[in-house]
């Protein structure tokens, strides 16, 4: 007979490994962006530290209940982080890690300061915005204002919405949100008549500089944000935006193959299907579906996602799914499964989803866990190890185990929603 899955024990046991990755990150790597897990040590993204971890992880700590953990990381943010630097960032990593992480960590504690963090952060990001086609630069200089990098991407240029609409409904100042969505909408009027976009522009003459069109990196995120971005402000333009694109997607790349759904890339010119990849990456998808509704395509495409995770035991950055070869074999720690069985489960309270959740915390406890914190592998099929352990793991792929299997008012599912890094941000009522 099958075990009966005991929920609260899986949500202390997804506690227990934030906890167990969390001290590996202050042991080796307190005040630095990453932990490096196998070398012991740390790794500043642009040679001086944003507290990349401490920001992404405090609103998973708040939701965990770790109140000593929320204290000291709260402490040491107030205390040591400066966004007053001579440093070129990266606007969309930034936005997503560091702002959201402010945004929902004050949401939830009501400590002002950390709004005023988010405040000085979303003023010195704002430079990027300022293309002839409003389409971001990629990088900006946090204390010159000076850009760089107008070759983009969508998921850069249209995943800043949730963020910067949050800090203009908490600060009152339209500037945030009126940039953001320019730049989604940007984006979205240069789709090619099939309704499809590609995964390269450039942000100065708003042309494609690469065509392929897929749900994977480069592109993923931008869709995710018409969608939330629609219920999150009640905004129909993006709700029209998402409307029109799925259409497109569902169209042009979903793939039936036998009595499976997978979602491949097209050239955006016509609509032909270019490559039958798919990967990690894509398995947040689901979980937009069914946020859209969809249920029957998001239970669908999580059961290839489920297919994809058993192949090795662990999913693989990207495989094609008609042949399943592996096209790029590492594991970064990646969360977008996860994400999708915690949504589909509180969408539709199947315990299938919880059954999911575990096969997923099983593996990577199995095969990514060390004496120290968590790594990341090289490669799935030998499990090779990786000296990463990125801000996200804590951020997305622990909070969304604990969350799958935590009391399902742990978070107000419906008066939240969560940005593409996992934090949850209020609803307009
Ligand atoms: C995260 O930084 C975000 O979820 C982003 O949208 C995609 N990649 C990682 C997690 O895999």
């Amino acid at each position: 007979m099958a075990e009966v899955l005991d929920a609260a024990a899986m949500a202390e046991r997804a506690k227990g490994e934030f906890l167990h990755a969390w001290h590996g990150y202050e042991r080796h790597a307190w005040g630095h962006d990453d932990l490096r897990p196998l070398s012991r040590g740390f790794r500043d993204w642009y040679g001086s530290s944003l507290l990349m971890t401490p920001v992404d992880a405090l609103d998973t700590m708040v939701i965990m209940g770790l109140d000593e953990c929320v204290h000291k990381t709260k402490e040491l943010i107030l205390h040591d982080l400066s966004f007053d630097q001579d440093i070129f960032v990266s606007n969309f990593e930034i936005t997503i890690r560091l702002l959201g992480g402010l945004l929902s960590s004050y949401q939830l504690t009501d400590d002002r300061r950390l709004l005023d963090l988010a405040d000085d952060l979303g003023t010195r990001l704002m430079p990027a915005f300022e293309s002839p086609t409003g389409i971001p630069y990629r990088f900006v200089n946090l204390r010159t204002g000076a850009v760089r990098d107008p070759e983009t991407n969508p998921a850069e240029a249209g995943t800043l919405l949730l963020e910067f609409g949050t800090l203009s409904r908490l600060t009152k100042r339209p500037r945030y949100y009126d940039a953001a969505k320019r730049a989604l909408v940007a984006i979205y009027e240069r789709r090619s008549p099939f309704g499809l976009v590609g995964d390269r522009i450039h942000a100065e003459t708003g042309e494609w500089l690469r065509f392929d069109c897929h749900v994977s990196a480069c592109i993923d995120s931008y869709f995710e944000y018409q969608l939330k971005g629609s219920l999150a402000f009640r905004d129909s333009d993006c709700g029209r935006m998402w409307d029109e694109s799925i259409r497109a997607v569902n169209r042009y790349l979903a793939d039936e193959v036998g009595s499976e759904l997978w979602y491949a890339h097209a050239d955006m010119r016509d609509g032909k299907r270019t490559s039958t990849t798919f990967g990690a990456l894509d398995a947040f998808f689901p979980a937009v579906l069914a946020l859209s509704g969809d249920i029957d395509r998001a239970s669908r495409l999580q059961a290839s996602c489920m297919k994809m995770w058993a192949t090795h035991g662990i999913e693989p950055e990207r495989f094609d799914y008609r042949t399943l070869r592996i096209e790029d074999g590492a594991y970064p720690l990646r969360p977008e499964v996860a994400e999708s069985a915690y949504y589909l489960y509180q969408i539709t309270e199947d315990p299938r989803y919880l059954e999911m959740g575990r096969i997923v915390f099983e593996s990577i406890v199995r095969h990514c866990r060390t004496d120290q914190a968590y790594v990341s592998l090289r490669d799935v099929v030998t499990k090779e190890k990786a000296d990463t352990m990125h801000s996200f793991f804590l951020s997305e792929t622990l909070k969304y185990l604990y969350l799958l299997f935590a009391p399902r008012d742990t978070v107000d599912f419906h008066r939240v929603i969560f940005t593409t890094e996992a934090h949850p941000l209020r609803r307009v009522e």
